[in-house]
């Protein structure tokens, strides 16, 4: 087992620079309002928390009109926001602690990915999300950076960063392209294609899960970005892969998205192989709901994702 100690670390990321909408930063606190770590203390594991972001002044730093670089928008806040979560993600994988990355937006994924893979060289990755996010600094239409994490964590185009992101170069690793599988796809830009081809990315889209059913498309998803069987994984989970009728409160909902068991499925799966090994929620967004309903219903699947994750099975 990766995790003897049944310890999670809970690493709040309420960081909202990777795109335009305010109200996804407030995700951490309602995910814990609605029972997030009781949740976790009724499953058997103990926790602590890490608020890595707590003390700087977001807010200015957002309205930085200067942060810009080419069509990347806020890159020295997304930076700076990466890099505090990559170091409380380096150090509960040093204290084998299982790291729950609650967002906030999905570009902080860059800095759970890069502590993942300096923990475990080898890990594989698995992708939850309508959206590839591997849009680089060239390719990205909107210049929001949370559509191109996985770029950054793969070290893709790096001759076009901007020098905020020197200390990714400095890390001295990278993530595989072999190493990562996407679930959930359906929105994927036309630049994301062409690095997805090139680079022989294994992906599911909508339209696998539906031709080969989902655990077809999990058990295909674990074989190819582990060989061995052995190796830890890593969730990273966009809530937005998820069909908006179940999470409408997100900001960058795609119709025709996987259903919410489907959605469930795929961490019960993970939890019951005994390789997952580390989760981030993330696009929770409570003020996008439509009415109060919606956001709950967003939330409430937040919380089940951390749930099934955390070994909830029926008997
Ligand atoms: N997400 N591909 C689009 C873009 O702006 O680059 C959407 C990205 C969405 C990102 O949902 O985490
Ligand atoms: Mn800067
Ligand atoms: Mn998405
Ligand atoms: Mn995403």
């Amino acid at each position: 087992a990766f995790f003897p100690e049944k310890k999670v670390t809970v690493i709040k990321a309420p960081f909202n620079g990777g795109q335009g909408k305010l109200g996804v930063e407030q995700a951490p606190e309602k995910l814990i309002e609605n029972g997030l770590l009781d949740d976790i203390k009724e499953q058997g594991w103990r926790y602590e928390i890490e608020d890595p972001l707590m003390g700087d002044d977001w807010r200015a730093m957002r309205a930085d009109a200067s942060d810009v670089y080419g069509n990347c928008k806020r890159p020295h806040m997304v930076s700076e926001g990466a890099k505090k979560v990559y170091e409380a993600s380096v150090r509960a994988r040093e204290n084998n602690t299982f790291p729950l990355t609650v967002g906030g937006d999905h570009a902080i994924g860059m800095a759970t990915l890069l502590a993942f893979v300096k923990k475990y060289p080898d890990g594989g990755i698995i992708w939850v999300d309508a959206h590839a996010d591997i849009n680089t600094p060239t390719t990205t239409e909107s210049g929001n950076l949370h559509g191109c994490p996985v770029a950054f964590a793969m070290g893709l185009d790096q001759e076009h960063w901007p020098a905020d992101f020197d200390w990714i170069k400095q890390l001295g690793h990278f993530i595989n392209p072999k190493q990562i599988a996407y679930i959930g796809l359906r929105d994927v830009d036309k630049g994301e294609r062409k690095i997805l081809r090139d680079l022989g990315i294994t992906a599911f889209s909508m339209y696998h899960v539906d031709k080969y059913g989902i655990n077809t498309v999990v058990q295909k998803a674990i074989k190819a970005i582990n060989p061995s069987g052995k190796a830890p994984i890593h969730v990273s989970y966009d809530v937005d892969g998820i069909d908006p009728q179940y999470v409408a409160a997100t900001g960058t909902p795609v119709r025709g998205g996987l259903s919410l068991r489907e959605g469930l499925f795929i961490m019960e799966e993970l939890a019951a192989s005994h390789l997952l090994a580390g989760l981030d929620i993330v696009e929770v967004n409570p003020a996008l709901g439509p009415t109060k309903t919606h956001t709950l219903d967003t939330v409430n699947t937040g919380l089940s994702i951390s749930r099934c994750a955390l070994g909830d099975t029926i008997l």
